[in-house]
């Protein structure tokens, strides 16, 4: 049975064809602090990125319990086109998020990594955010991405260094970001995510120009947006791609808007599909 098919089955959705949507909802106080449970830690690193030629920063989220003794996967996590590395922090609460889901027992540990987004030596959401070479600088991150920055993570922190403990998702311009450089490097990245995704989103045959490949190396691919959402159209063009090539995804459209409720839920269904499934040999 295709993996995809069978995690799906397992998560509770219904799978009628290769792709469905959902309207999961997070329950409430999902995004509500604990005071009676663990907590994970986060920190600022600094990396040194060959790419922009500079000293980046990045925000850096261990899981309850972590210990250098053992070895995580990692979700690299990204912003939008107004944020930066502090975005997701400071209106997604991520480590309040996973923190309650750690507490139900309903993830497998992992680091997540919040990098800045915008590779270019100034890289401030400040002045005109949209300026062509701050919009150019969300595309040479991935250069950072790759070379500079996953390095850098992959030699400091105990993390598992291969594909199938490696994951990207993010919000707008970061889920562009996350589809180009996830489904342009599959061999670098099973798990892919795209939350609301911008027009930074190659067009899909470019995003996807084998999708037998696909088909074998995805581990996860999730593409969601507001229903409410101008930005819809980027994501709809892809899941219809997708389903014509037969390409396994979930497609998830949740009522809403574009903003960080539609992102928190996001990250709290999809938290949750990571690395569950990569282990079990290939
Ligand atoms: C655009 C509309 C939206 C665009 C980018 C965005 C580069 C990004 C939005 C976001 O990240 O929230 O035309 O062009």
């Amino acid at each position: 049975m295709n993996r995809l098919i069978l995690l799906v089955t397992l998560i509770g959705f219904s799978f009628p064809a290769i792709s469905q949507s959902t309207s999961k909802e997070a329950p409430p106080g999902f995004d509500t602090e604990r005071s009676d449970i663990t907590h994970g830690n986060i920190d600022t690193i600094s990396y040194t990125s060959r790419t922009v030629g500079t000293t980046r920063k990045a925000l850096i989220y261990t899981p309850p319990g972590y210990t250098t003794g053992n070895k995580y996967p990692v979700l690299y996590l990204l912003h939008g086109i107004g944020g930066d590395e502090k975005e997701w922090y400071t209106h997604g609460k991520p480590q309040v998020i996973l923190d309650n889901l750690y507490a139900e027992g309903k993830l497998v540990p992992m680091i997540v990594v919040l990098p800045n987004g915008r590779a270019m030596k100034d890289d401030r959401a400040t002045g005109n955010i949209m300026a062509p070479d701050k919009v150019e600088a969300f595309a040479t991150f991935e250069q950072d991405l790759l070379n500079d920055l996953i390095p850098f993570i992959e030699k400091e922190f105990p993390v598992l260094a291969d594909r199938e403990h490696r994951a990207i998702a993010g919000l707008s311009m970061g889920g562009g970001q996350s589809l180009n450089f996830g489904l342009g490097n599959l061999n670098q990245f099973a798990w892919i995510g795209g939350f609301s995704s911008a027009p930074n989103t190659k067009k899909p045959e470019l995003l996807v120009p084998d999708p037998e490949a696909a088909k074998r190396q995805l581990k996860l691919l999730w593409i969601s947006c507001g229903d409410k959402d101008n930005l819809i159209t980027f994501s709809k063009r892809t899941h219809d791609y997708l389903n014509e090539k037969s390409v396994p995804h979930i497609y998830h459209i949740e009522p809403g808007v574009h903003d960080f409720k539609v992102w928190k839920n996001d990250l709290y269904l999809f938290s949750q599909l990571l690395f569950k499934v990569g282990d079990t040999g290939k």
